[in-house]
């Protein structure tokens, strides 16, 4: 169960949790054309707190917005305001933000018509996504029966509501088998992203990513090239297939909720020596360093507030 807080930004006011409701015919709920965020916010080392990334993923969600043809009635600056407001009345010093954009009642019928888009903020507490002791040991992967999006199909820049039903099913699937996340596979058959991560592996010195061909442009993936590239590593941007996975040194999930997560066993081959790596553990290591505020060469990253 989600734990509650306090309150939920809804439109423009803050709302009692129980309070914030939509109704039955809300165009969303029936036809998935909704555009949402995940960010994250730390509690720092050194007093006060920071959101990371937090323009960004606004304007990742603006640019959703734009992707789908709705329009957020909220500049970047207002949802940014209304996040730390969601925040500060929640006595939040660490936590997850979910803001959620959506079509409301009017016409039924796929066509939107002129519904009016409304729009959520809610806050909380968020602990390691993919399972206790994931962060320090890795988790177990297969590979999913189900194709990632094909980019005519569904807008795969866009982070919409209905994408996800294929992440719903990857990962109901991969969690039935005993496996703690699905690694999906694009439409040409090549490694894409995970049901909510996108995906790194190293082979040797050689740090590999997928293109953002037909993946989610995550905030912590970017990131992570950053400062894998700030710490001497070489990163590529390339296509590999699942094999290239099977004989990885190490691969690792990333994700606002996911954080960095070592993966230790994909499709019942062992990576690597089976625990996390050396470089997934220095790269997580120094993004907690990040998002925590101890290191200043990236205070840019980060939105500071306190309570
Ligand atoms: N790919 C997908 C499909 C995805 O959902 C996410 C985030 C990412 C990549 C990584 O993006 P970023 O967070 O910008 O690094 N998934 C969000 C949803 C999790 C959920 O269960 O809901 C998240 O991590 O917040």
């Amino acid at each position: 169960m989600v734990q509650q807080t306090e309150s939920i930004w809804f439109d423009g006011k803050l709302v009692p949790w129980d309070e914030a409701q939509v109704h039955v015919l809300t165009h969303t709920l029936h036809y998935g054309m909704g555009v949402f965020e995940g960010i994250r916010s730390y509690k720092c080392a050194n007093g006060g707190s920071s959101v990371f990334r937090l323009k960004e993923h606004v304007d990742r969600m603006l640019g959703s917005a734009k992707i789908l043809r709705m329009e957020i009635p909220y500049s970047s600056e207002q949802l940014v305001d209304a996040i730390i407001e969601t925040l500060m009345a929640n006595k939040m010093d660490e936590g997850y933000i979910r803001p959620l954009s959506f079509i409301g009642c009017g016409a039924m019928g796929v066509h939107p018509g002129d519904n009016p888009v409304q729009t959520i903020i809610a806050t909380w507490p968020w602990g390691a996504y993919l399972g206790d002791g994931a962060l320090e040991k890795g988790i177990r992967v297969k590979t999913s029966s189900f194709t990632r999006h094909h980019v005519n199909v569904m807008m795969t820049k866009a982070k919409v509501s209905g994408n996800y039903v294929n992440s719903v099913l990857a990962k109901m699937e991969a969690v039935q088998d005993g496996y703690d996340e699905a690694l999906m596979l694009d439409a040409q058959g090549y490694v894409s992203e995970a049901s909510g991560e996108n995906i790194f592996i190293v082979r040797g010195n050689l740090i590999k990513t997928t293109p953002l061909t037909s993946i989610l442009e995550g905030l912590t993936r970017a990131s992570l090239i950053t400062l894998a590239r700030d710490l001497g590593y070489e990163v590529v941007e390339q296509q590999f297939t699942r094999d290239e996975v099977y004989v990885a040194d190490e691969a690792f999930f990333c994700g606002t909720a996911a954080e960095l997560t070592p993966i230790r066993e994909v499709d019942n081959r062992v990576i690597g020596e089976g625990k996390a790596g050396p470089i997934a553990i220095k790269l997580q290591q120094e993004f907690f360093k990040i998002v925590k505020g101890e290191n200043l060469a990236y205070e840019s990253w980060l939105h500071r507030y306190s309570l």
